[in-house]
Formats: C-alpha cells, structure tokens, sequence
C-alpha cells in the first residue's frame, strides 16, 4: 500500500475568508440565507452520516442498491483509470465502483474531493488500505472549483453522487455541467446521481426525520459561525423547517426565528437581528425528472447518457458520456 496523500486547495485562511463573505452576504440579504456548504464541520459531516442511515432519508440506500446493480457495467463501459468523486464525504457508496473498477482492471487512481478535511482524511486513509493497488489522493476544496485542477495522465470519470448536484441553484448547475463537460475529453464520463421528484409525502420525512437528527444538522450551521466567526447565535431560539417547493422542484431547509433575535458577528463587524417567526434559507435540495436532467446534461455538452432507476423511480444514478 502507498501511503495516501491530501491536498488543500482551501487553506484555513481561505476558507474563512470565503464563510465571512457568505455569512456578510447572506445574513444581510432579504431574505437571509446561507450556502448548504457550511454544514460540515466535524460535527455536521457525522451527523449527516448519521442521516444516511435514518429510515426516512431514502437518497442514500437506494444510491447504493443502484450502484451495486449497476457498477459492474458502468466498469465496462468507462473503463476509467482515475475516478474523481466530487463531494466524497464518507466516500461509503464508492466502495462499489472501487471494487467493480479494480476487478475490471483498468483503475489506478482514486481522487475524492470534499469540503470536510476530517471526512477526507479519515476516508483516504481507510481507502488506501482497502484498495492496495491503488493511488488514492483526497483533495479538499469546493467542487466547483476542482475541476480547473483535475488530474491528468489516465482515462477519467468523475463521479458526483449523493445528490448534491441538487445543492446548486439553475443557473449555478448549468454553469458546473458545461464545466465538467468542458474538462472532460471525449471518451471520459460523469457519473451523476440525482434524487427525483416524487411524492412529498416521502420526500418531506427524508429531510424532516422523527428523531430530530436532520433538524440537529440544520441547526449546527449556527454553531459553525459562532466557532468560526465568533458570532453567538442561540440554537435553541431557532427551529427547523423543511419544505417542498413544487414551483422550482426542490426540498427547501429553513431556520425559523421562534422569538426576535439579536445576533453578533465580532469577525465580520456585523449586528443581526431576525423578527420572530422570520425563516432563513440554509439549503436547497433540488429533485429532478429524468427527460429534464438528461436535456440539462445535452446542454450542457454531454453526448449519450445511460440511466438507472429503482422501482420507486425515487433516484436516478446517470453514466453520461463527454
Ligand atoms: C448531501 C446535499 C445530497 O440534499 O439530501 C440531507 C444534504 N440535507 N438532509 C441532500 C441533506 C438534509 C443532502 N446532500
């Protein structure tokens, strides 16, 4: 085994530089939000760990009964050298297109990428082991922006699973498929898994669990700016909430002020007050239609894409070719 390697593209100055204009942004927007990237600290990765395993946040389990039905001829089919897994995490679900491309023959390198160091480093150092002949090198950035250094030297995929492609608002996953598109060569893949639309009656529960773990991860986001920008939100003076908008085809997280609240944020130089009952914007899971993704992917240069569906037609694993 060849010790695995981790490459930082965000340093800590440079992500804290990039979560103070979030949070100025955001907070002084009307109405207020913040982007979904600043869940996962330490904490909010494990606790969105602990949400993949909930019985109501379906995403995660049907990805991975796809993805064990089909890794086998995704191998065949992209014969890739180098897998790229954009926003990794856990890197729990890669095993089996790990496993299928190793026993096919042709992988040498695997590059998780994700936000979370502490997912990332546990993650490669687990992988390395698992996977012998393998090169395994984390890269920790946004994923936006490692596509400008992707790795070279070998036929590539890049995966992107989990749904997170969801995460990002039309205009912003219009601009990252043409990007992926354009780094790719001809003859390399993006594997894409997207949740779909469906009943509200199932979607809703996946991101509001009786148990309370989604609302905990939700709500983490404050302690995150109270660790990192020394603000001193009280949780406990905010609610959870979770929402379909049929409108724009995506599951929408608020905090709900449930009395006024004065917040200080000493790193940004920042008061800011919430009326009670106002809601915040912590994140968009959008869901998609199959015909809808595949014509967003067309656009965006991809040529002929395979898709996989469960039964439910719930979610939707895409092996789309450049
Ligand atoms: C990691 C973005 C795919 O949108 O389902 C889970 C995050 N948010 N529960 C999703 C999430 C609330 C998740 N993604």
């Amino acid at each position: 085994m060849s010790e695995p390697t981790i490459e930082v593209h965000l340093a800590p100055e440079q992500l804290d530089e990039s979560l103070r204009e979030d949070a100025r942004v955001g907070l002084t927007a009307s109405p207020k939000w913040l982007p979904p990237k600043w869940f996962y600290d330490a904490r909010g990765s494990e606790l969105f760990d602990r949400i993949t395993r909930l019985p109501e946040y379906y995403p995660t389990r049907t990805e991975r009964e796809l993805l064990r039905a089909s890794a086998a001829r995704i191998a065949e089919e992209s014969s890739a050298q180098i897998l790229v897994e954009l926003g990794s995490g856990s890197s729990e679900k890669t095993r089996l297109l790990l496993d299928a491309l190793t026993a096919h023959g042709t992988l040498e390198r695997y590059v998780p990428q994700d936000v979370s160091v502490a997912a990332l480093d546990a993650a490669v150092h687990q992988l390395a082991e698992e996977f012998p002949t393998l090169t395994v090198h984390g890269i920790v950035s946004d994923f936006t922006d490692t596509l400008h250094s992707l790795p070279r030297g070998g036929r590539r995929m890049i995966a992107f699973l989990g749904g997170t492609l969801g995460n990002l608002v039309p205009e912003e996953r219009a601009q990252f498929l043409a990007s992926v598109a354009e780094v790719l060569e001809p003859g390399e893949q993006l594997l894409l898994g997207v949740g779909l639309v469906t009943d509200p009656a199932v979607m809703l529960p996946a991101y509001d669990d009786a148990e309370g773990v989604t609302a905990q991860f939700n709500l983490n986001v404050l302690s995150v700016l109270n660790n990192r920008l020394g603000a001193n939100f009280d949780p406990s003076r905010f609610r959870h909430l979770a929402l379909w908008d049929e409108v724009d085809d995506w599951i929408e997280m608020r905090l709900e002020a449930i009395e006024p609240v004065t917040v200080t944020l000493p790193a940004l130089d920042l008061e800011v007050s919430f009326d009670a009952g106002e809601e915040m914007r912590t994140e968009i899971s959008a869901k998609f239609r199959v015909e809808g993704i595949c014509k967003e992917l067309g656009e965006a240069g991809f040529g002929s894409d395979r898709v996989w569906t469960d039964p439910d037609e719930r979610f939707a694993l895409i092996l789309a070719d450049r």
